[in-house]
């Protein structure tokens, strides 16, 4: 599992360098973003429960049928695997916010996921929905809470979007 400085030095040591302007430029936009990537994580922390619920409840307002018999969150059983499932992309998410590298979302969540929810029906495209309106979410939170610049809250969920949806990155 790497954060975006460990991934620099394992980039350089692989080929025997020192780091060069580039790298510092890298660097530099790591440490300086640190204190904006804090906060969002920790408008994340403070307000999970609540935007796991909200998103879900906007995810089925949008697409009703996975609530209706035959639908991948009817049954209490279903419903909670699918909103536990909403909570570790949220959390993952935050960790990775803090990390600048989505390393940690590939180790620990992606890693057959695709597989898993293809060999059990779960659909993908309304899980993509369900993340996308989560960035929402937490965008508009991170914006209120006084950051100006919200941009880089997309990269997590952008990542886990287009690899559950197998398009490349
Ligand atoms: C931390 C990394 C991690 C992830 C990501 C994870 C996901 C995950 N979700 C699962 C199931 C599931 N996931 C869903 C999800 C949904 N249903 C819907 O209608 C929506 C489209 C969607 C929610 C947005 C459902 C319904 C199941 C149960 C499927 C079944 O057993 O029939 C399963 C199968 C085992 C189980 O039921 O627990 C896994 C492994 N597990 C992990 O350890």
């Amino acid at each position: 599992m790497r954060d975006k400085v460990t991934s620099l030095i394992r980039n350089y040591d692989g080929t025997g360098r020192y780091f060069d302007r580039d790298a510092f430029d890298t660097l530099k936009s790591y440490f300086t973003s640190g204190t904006a990537r804090i906060a969002a994580a920790n408008v994340i922390n403070a307000n999970a429960a609540n935007i796991v619920k909200q998103a879900s409840n906007q995810l089925f307002d949008t697409v009703p049928e996975l609530l209706r018999p035959g639908g991948y969150a009817y049954t209490t059983r279903r419903y909670s695997a699918c909103v536990r499932d909403m909570d570790y992309y949220l959390r993952y998410a935050s960790y990775a916010l803090i990390a600048g590298n989505n390393d940690v979302l590939d180790e620990r969540v992606l890693q057959g996921l695709r597989e898993t929810y293809n060999s059990l029906g779960v659909p993908i495209g309304p899980t993509v929905v369900g993340i996308q309106i989560m960035k929402d979410l937490v965008k508009s939170m991170v914006a209120d809470s006084g950051l100006e610049d919200t941009s880089f809250v997309d990269a997590p969920f952008d990542h886990l979007s287009a690899k559950l949806s197998d398009i490349s990155v």
